[in-house]
């Protein structure tokens, strides 16, 4: 009898303690009752707060300034405590596409991304909104006229960083009449940065006839393209005066060309250039680059914050300019010791 009782008395325990397993859900938040004001769930939600899943497609690892750019955005996910989903394109649209259907997939909270190229995106940025997944674009912008397929775009103005670039070659030769002979290596085809900064650079020299852009392509942002395409310019043609790249590493890769060819790179051939990384300062404070415009690529804080925001329902601007500033030779030889990338 007394076994039969104690058998009794633990079903009822045990049946007991089922029930309250099953009423608090065990803890776990999920999607669908994570609305639900009731007790239970506000405990569960803040006793167990989801961590923020950020579903991030980076353009890939081609240059200083996307390293350090990748650099920031991974540790600052870190530092924010948010689970960051990061992809690598490999400077391919294709893959970033297929990286922003998988986030779509696994139904993560944010997805941001820097787009390779300006055009393409309207169907995925699409199928991201019809899945009530909010998007934020970083470093470049989209071309589409549908302003609603992103919450917001952080990044530089090119256009302003082709112009100070064009800007500085002006008073450069302000003294001069005689025609000066421009080269200039483009970044990626039909990306932001390449499209904006031939603009504000055409822009800015576009009253002084003497300055020539002779000849211009694309070197793809890498140091290896922008070597083999200045070895073409430097044996076409015979009288360089200046090249403009669009970043670091191109001009980096063309000072080899050029000093190969037996000239002296920032004397017989003045260079302008983009981004700031480290390497970028050095060759300026050795006098082989004359002018760099900066282009910030730390921006990974300021991401984190506006993924939260999103997160939070909060209203975020539509545009955030990030901020950098312009070195002559002298003053990046006194920045070179401070510089973070
Ligand atoms: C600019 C960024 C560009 C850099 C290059 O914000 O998109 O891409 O200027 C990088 O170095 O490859």
């Amino acid at each position: 009898m007394r076994k039969a009782k104690k058998v009794g008395v633990l079903t009822l325990l045990m049946s007991l303690m089922l029930v309250t397993a099953c009423g608090s859900n065990n803890g776990a938040t999920t999607k669908e009752n994570a609305n639900q004001p009731d007790k239970t769930t506000t405990e569960a939600t803040v006793a167990t707060d989801k961590k923020i899943v950020f579903g991030f497609s980076q353009v890939g690892a081609e240059s200083g300034w996307r390293t350090a750019n990748t650099t920031s955005i991974q540790d600052s996910a870190k530092e924010a405590g948010i689970d960051l989903k990061f992809s690598d394109a490999q400077q391919k649209q294709e893959n970033q596409i297929k990286a922003l259907r998988s986030f779509i997939q696994q139904k993560v909270d944010v997805i941001g991304f820097s787009p390779v190229v300006e055009s393409g995106w309207d169907t995925v940025l699409k199928e991201a909104k019809d899945a009530g997944i909010p998007v934020i674009l970083t470093d470049r912008s989209v071309d589409s006229t549908d302003t609603s397929l992103y919450v917001t775009f952080l990044g530089s103005d090119f256009v302003l960083e082709g112009q100070k670039a064009g800007e500085w070659l002006v008073e450069e030769y302000k003294d001069t009449t005689d025609q000066v002979n421009i080269v200039e290596l483009q970044g990626t085809t039909g990306s932001a940065p390449a499209i904006d900064r031939k603009e504000g650079f055409e822009a800015a020299i576009k009253d002084h006839s003497n300055l020539k852009i002779i000849t211009s392509q694309t070197g793809d942002f890498t140091r290896a393209k922008g070597k083999e395409v200045m070895q073409a310019f430097l044996k076409a043609n015979k009288d360089i005066d200046v090249l403009y790249a669009h970043n670091d590493d191109m001009a980096l890769g063309a000072i080899q060309a050029i000093e190969a060819a037996g000239l002296k790179p920032g004397v017989d051939i003045k260079i302008i250039t983009v981004d700031g990384i480290k390497d970028g300062f050095q060759a300026a404070s050795e006098g082989k680059i004359n002018f760099i415009v900066e282009c910030n690529p730390l921006f990974g804080g300021q991401l984190m914050e506006a993924v939260k925001g999103v997160v939070e329902g909060k209203e975020l601007p539509k545009r955030t300019v990030t901020e950098e500033g312009t070195f002559t030779i002298e003053q990046a030889k006194e920045a070179l010791p401070n510089r973070k990338y």
